[in-house]
């Protein structure tokens, strides 16, 4: 049976009152395993409106070049999910740059110290005065909110609640997305997406870096075997920097987020469950690593999640396959502990796009076939540096020589508050220059 054509603009516009009422007669159901099936086309198909996706969404769309956004979620899920904080140097100044800061630039804080506790020490490091840069701390669902605002405000189209099922096409220039459309009657819908390329900016648990056969990529993985408990409790920071404290009972962490919520880490074992952490024991054991001299400041008050992390980190290479580019943690994730997954997902998404242009405003393609030699020394400098900082803050370094890890933990803080270089490079890679 012959399929219909629609422009995803057809589609969307008609989104809230359900494709079927909506589109009525318009299309003609397609004998898809029974589904009824609608066809549409654009330049480029980015699947995932997280960080990565949003970002290359706001540059494609600032060129004219037409870019459709399929997520998986709700928008009500994607706008709240509380994830990353801290925004680098290179990536705020990147967001003003492109008239993207808006929010971040109201409500965003500043921060340039950090603190590490050890054996009764503080070791205060001014990475700011050090790299001559900020972090900005700012809520990363705040972020997706601005940016989902913005791209919306300006006629740009995400189509929430279509989770990608397939994606084909890639190696001939033939690239076609299929998504189910999730409403609410028993017939589901499936959306063929034909477009020049997909952009996956699915996450880790997306489709697209799974939809590139395993003889064209590397998986390349690093388990620590560390567990964090990540926390977010409705307190302000006691301490008004970021904290790292290391102790005999495993890693605490302080990191701001706004004036009434705090995320704290409590390094536990991997396979812990979130129920062996109750409140009463979160807070014992936040107070005992974070004290100095048996005394701490903390506040204690609600926990409005707790989530039981593997301390892990991915990296595929090549980061593209055909007309299939990843980006972010579809391509690579990454230890919290640098916090650096988020920033590192919007400079792919810069890098993506630059290429991308280029190919639709000057029809040099070099940059789309490079984009992966681009990207990967940076994502690899940067897991370099979570992994320096991870073994800084833990004492299981899996060797059994505790004792041993313990003096070497004390020597690189006190290198760190005492040699210029040493600090100078810590401060470069922390924040992002
Ligand atoms: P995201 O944010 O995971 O977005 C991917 C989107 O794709 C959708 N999706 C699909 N859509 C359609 N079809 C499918 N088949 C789909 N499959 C998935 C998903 O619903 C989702 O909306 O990936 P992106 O854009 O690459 O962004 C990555 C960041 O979210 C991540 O790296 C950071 O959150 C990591 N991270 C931190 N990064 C920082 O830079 N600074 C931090 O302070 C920081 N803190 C953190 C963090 C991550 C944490 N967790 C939960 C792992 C703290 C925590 C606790």
């Amino acid at each position: 049976m012959a399929k219909r054509y629609f422009h995803y603009d057809e589609i969307a516009s008609e989104q809230s009152a359900g494709y079927t009422k909506a589109l009525g007669e318009e299309f003609v159901p397609g004998p898809v395993d029974g589904e009824d099936l609608i066809r549409s086309r654009t330049q480029v198909a980015i699947v995932g409106a997280g960080p990565a996706g949003l970002v290359l969404a706001l540059l494609l769309q600032h060129e004219g070049i037409d870019c459709v956004v399929v997520e998986r979620q709700t928008q009500a899920y994607v706008e709240t999910r509380a994830r990353a904080g801290f925004i680098e140097h290179r990536v705020v100044e990147f967001l003003r740059q492109h008239g993207l800061s808006e929010g971040l630039d109201l409500r965003g804080v500043p921060h340039t110290t950090c603190e590490f506790r050890h054996g009764g020490s503080q070791y205060i490091v001014p990475y700011g005065d050090l790299s001559g840069g900020a972090h900005v701390v700012y809520p990363q669902q705040f972020l997706v909110r601005d940016l989902l605002e913005l791209f919306t405000s300006r006629g740009g189209k995400v189509l929430f609640s279509h989770p990608a099922v397939k994606m084909e096409g890639m190696e001939d220039n033939r690239a076609v997305v299929t998504c189910v459309v999730q409403d609410s009657s028993d017939s589901p819908l499936q959306l063929e997406l034909e477009c020049d390329f997909v952009a996956g900016c699915d996450g880790f648990h997306g489709l697209s870096r799974t939809s590139i056969p395993s003889t064209h990529v590397m998986t390349f993985t690093k388990q620590y075997g560390i567990g964090w408990l990540a926390l977010l409790a409705e307190v302000p920071s006691s301490m008004k920097r970021i904290v790292y404290a290391l102790h005999d009972s495993g890693f605490a962490g302080q990191m701001p987020r706004t004036p009434q919520v705090t995320r704290f880490y409590l390094e536990c074992l991997p396979g812990d469950l979130e129920s062996e952490w109750p409140d009463d024991r979160v807070w014992r054991e936040l107070r005992k690593r974070m004290a100095i001299d048996g005394e701490n400041d903390l506040i204690t008050g609600p926990i409005i999640e707790r989530r039981v992390l593997d301390m892990r980190s991915v990296v595929t290479e090549p980061m593209q396959y055909g007309n299939l580019f990843l980006a972010g943690d579809a391509a690579h994730i990454i230890t919290p502990v640098g916090a650096k997954g988020m920033n590192l997902a919007i400079a792919d998404a810069e890098v993506l796009a630059r290429a991308l242009i280029a190919h639709y405003r000057k029809r040099d393609g070099t940059l789309l076939r490079e984009y992966s030699k681009t990207r990967l020394p940076h994502v690899w400098r940067v897991q370099e540096f979570s992994d320096w900082m991870l073994r800084l803050i833990h004492s299981t370094d899996g060797s059994n020589e505790q004792a041993f890890s313990e003096r070497l933990r004390r020597a690189r803080l006190e290198r760190l508050c005492g040699s210029n270089a040493y600090a100078n490079l810590f401060a470069e890679s922390y924040v992002g220059r």
